[in-house]
């Protein structure tokens, strides 16, 4: 039963494939990677991921002939599945830095979003599909949400309406999947498109089963699974999936966060702060310890987060690429989690003891490679904006800009550390200060955002604000916005912080620190222009689970994913 278990993939090796291969491999199937322009020709069945920029994935099938060899294979109807990138490229020609030409096969111009009319790029999370005509693949996707991250889209026109079988709003009406014949391509991840679906297993698995080919998994298979298995299986059936919610529109996030180190014996531990404090205050003065990273992140992905992202909070200290157990953990994470992962800590430039010089974008691509979606800066990108704000010139020398140059902003976070610092005006001093809400211990009116670097150990002379505004024009596609005052003290966030960081920039903002009750998420979403909106403590100590939040967001009228 060999030949109709294995995939030829197409991947020539730009960023995180890797979620996608743990995908197939979970389906039990086995991957073919395509080596000449001849092996996409003898494929079976053949999926292209694109990632990375349209013109460089472009220039990259021009050089090596494979271009014609797609055109050759779709043109005759054999068995395709282009996702994101992999979909784009079907279309004449991309907007982004170009014009570029792409295949040509499907009539249509991949263009940017446009974020004038408060429509956030990238455009992040999970968002609904309107279908259009018989898609085939998305048959039981039914009214859930899939997962998106794209600055560029292609719209549906009379020119590709044979094309089209279904669209997404975001602002406009953008094409989220083609099909024609055997030819598939989705703008969505499916293999990041997580949430539960109890297929019933036909007659079809079965026998491939007793006849000995590897089904990993029986039981639940995901939304976003579930479109690659009737891609890679024709045949098989799947039971729609009673959903509570429905979706219409983007949904706002629910993240789990782990702050990840080594404790005082060696050992790789989830632990947590308060106010980034992460040492018992006991004798011993030990890490906190409350678990195991890829343990957690499996439970927090089965429980529903929207996301994950772990974070080596002595990675300013350590040389990431050093340490191999954080890379090991992603590995892990990433066989069973199949939601976007996001890593920080330590992300920049580093020379190690026996002088070897490790560029920021090798050490990113050493997470990308070991399944990470995002990478996340935090001191790295003070530096970069305090530099950029001083001389106003981009140097393009970041770790911030060559990271987006190369994998493109929506793989890049900017975690932000501040505190706040009370004023009596917000004429004392040269930063953004704001009226606050609660008054300051000694009645000041007034607070500004200092940031910090290392953890929260140093402050630096530079505004939350000035820094969220800094570190979009260089490239950061999303922003993690921590707050070191209410970090682990459950009283909810930081409102008037999110507030003012949202409707600065025009990229999402991941609101941070402090939730300790479902509320805080719903008043954090009301209050603010968040997209999402992360928690740490109440999800480790099990005081309110992630269904929770999701169900009391859902209850009030908020957009969920279920
Ligand atoms: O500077 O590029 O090496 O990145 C270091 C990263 O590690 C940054 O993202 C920084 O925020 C993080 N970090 C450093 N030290 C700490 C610490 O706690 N001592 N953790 C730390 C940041 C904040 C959130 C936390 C939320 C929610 N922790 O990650 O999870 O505050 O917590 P809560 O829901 O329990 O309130 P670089």
């Amino acid at each position: 039963s060999s030949s109709g278990s294995v995939v030829t993939l197409l991947d020539y090796g730009a960023g995180n494939v890797r979620s996608l291969r743990n995908a197939i491999r979970y389906l039990g199937f086995e991957i073919e990677d395509v080596q000449t322009p001849k092996d996409i020709l003898n494929a079976e069945r053949l999926i292209f991921p694109g990632v990375g920029a349209f013109a460089s994935a472009m220039d990259v099938l021009v050089k090596t002939g494979m271009d014609e060899a797609l055109h050759t294979y779709i043109k005759n109807d054999r068995p395709f599945l282009g996702i994101c990138l992999g979909l784009q490229l079907l279309f004449e020609y991309s907007e982004e830095n170009g014009p570029v030409n792409g295949l040509g096969l499907i009539p249509g111009v991949v263009g940017r979003f446009n974020s004038s009319n408060g429509f956030r790029v990238p455009h992040i999370g999970w968002n609904a599909l309107q279908i259009a005509k018989d898609s085939e693949i998305l048959e039981d996707v039914g009214d859930q949400h899939v997962y998106f991250v794209h600055s560029y889209r292609a719209m549906p026109s009379d020119d590709n309406k044979e094309w089209v079988s279904s669209t997404c709003n975001y602002g406009d009406d953008f094409i989220a999947s083609i099909r024609r014949g055997n030819v598939h391509g989705v703008q969505f991840h499916p293999e990041k498109s997580g949430g539960k679906i109890f297929c019933v297993l036909s007659f079809y698995l079965l026998f491939l089963y007793v006849s000995d080919f590897k089904i990993h998994k029986f039981l639940p298979v995901d939304v976003g699974l579930s479109i690659l298995r009737r891609f890679l299986q024709p045949n098989s059936r799947g039971t729609k999936n009673p959903t509570q919610g429905k979706a219409s529109k983007l949904a706002k996030r629910v993240i789990a966060c782990l702050d990840v180190r080594t404790n005082d014996k060696g050992d790789l531990v989830v632990t947590k702060g308060d106010q980034y404090d992460v040492r018992e205050h006991t004798k011993e003065n030990e890490v906190r310890n409350l678990g195991k990273p890829v343990e957690l992140a499996g439970q927090y992905y089965k429980d529903g987060a929207d996301e994950v992202s772990f974070l080596n909070i002595t990675g300013f200290r350590d040389f990431p690429l050093g340490d191999l157990p954080m890379l090991q953990v992603l590995r892990h994470a990433s066989e069973n989690v199949f939601v976007p992962l996001t890593v920080g800590g330590g992300i920049r430039d580093f020379t190690d003891a026996n002088g070897r010089y490790y560029s920021s974008v090798e050490v990113a691509s050493e997470y990308f490679r070991s399944g990470a979606d995002k990478i996340s800066i935090g001191s790295d990108a003070v530096y970069a904006a305090e530099e950029y704000l001083k001389s106003k010139v981009k140097t393009g020398k970041s770790s911030l800009e060559q990271i987006s140059r190369v994998y493109g902003n929506q793989a890049v976070v900017v975690s932000i550390d501040p505190r706040r610092v009370y004023l009596k005006s917000p004429n004392d001093v040269e930063f953004k200060a704001i009226r606050v809400t609660k008054p300051g211990p000694n009645g000041e009116e007034y607070a500004w955002y200092q940031c910090t670097v290392n953890g929260g150990r140093e402050d630096r002379p530079i505004g939350a604000y000035e820094l969220a505004k800094a570190v979009e024009e260089l490239g950061a596609g999303e922003i993690l916005l921590n707050c070191i005052d209410c970090d682990g003290q459950g009283k909810g966030f930081d409102i008037d912080l999110v507030k003012l960081i949202s409707d600065a920039v025009s990229i999402p903002v991941i609101a941070s620190s402090g939730a300790g009750a479902v509320e805080h998420f719903y008043e954090v979403f009301t209050k603010s222009n968040a997209s999402a909106a992360l928690a740490a403590g109440i999800f480790h100590r099990k005081e309110v689970p992630i269904q929770s939040v999701k169900g009391h967001l859902l209850k009030e009228g908020i957009e969920v994913r279920i």
